[in-house]
């Protein structure tokens, strides 16, 4: 059984074998939990996002997706960058947004990783409510089969860390 915890805080200090990233299909960067873990897991993590888009993702890395990088200076191994569908009121991107957590978990275990750290994926930027996204989360991690022990969801303030306690508790 995979344990599901909750911690308030920045993803980038969580000392877990993987982190997730919030990224952008470009995987060159951008604002929030992208930006945080960038700024302080320094220029490693870039060049080898430079490295994977040259290999495999010309074209970026599609919505749902998850691939792997190093942490860089971060107390963690390995980030996983994964890239949540933006919010749409006309049409229901669910399975995406379960895919990002399903294939994250996937890329973990196939690391080997045993912790791996969640950001709350699509509701900054990208528009999500914090609700319906903490229950997409929690129930996807929920009902994946994986050898992953341990997935922290990483809330960075009050509001966003009671909507998940209250599907975590
Ligand atoms: N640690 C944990 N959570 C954080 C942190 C942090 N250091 N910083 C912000 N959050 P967002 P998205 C929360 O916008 O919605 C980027 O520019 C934040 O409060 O980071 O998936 C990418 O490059 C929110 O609840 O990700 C993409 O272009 C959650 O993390 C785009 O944003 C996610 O917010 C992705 O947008």
């Amino acid at each position: 059984m995979t344990e599901l915890t909750l911690v308030k805080g920045s993803i980038t200090e969580q000392a877990v074998d993987a982190v997730v990233n919030a990224a952008n299909s470009s995987l060159l960067g951008g604002g929030g939990v992208d930006g945080a873990i960038h700024r302080q897991g320094g220029p490693e993590i870039l060049a080898a996002c430079r490295d994977l888009r040259a290999s495999h993702y010309g074209k970026g890395l599609p919505t749902g997706e998850a691939v792997a990088t190093t942490a860089g200076r971060l107390p963690a191994q390995w980030v996983i960058h994964t890239v949540g569908p933006v919010w749409s009121t006309s049409e229901d991107r669910s399975d995406l947004l379960a895919a990002c957590h399903r294939n994250a978990l996937r890329v973990a275990a196939e690391l080997g990783a045993r912790t791996v750290a969640f950001p709350a994926i699509s509701t900054g930027v990208y528009g999500w409510p914090l609700e319906d996204a903490a229950r997409i989360a929690t129930e996807t991690v929920r009902t994946t089969p994986t050898s992953v022990e341990e997935v922290r969801f990483v809330l960075f303030d009050d509001r966003a860390y009671e909507v998940f306690a209250a599907r975590v508790r």
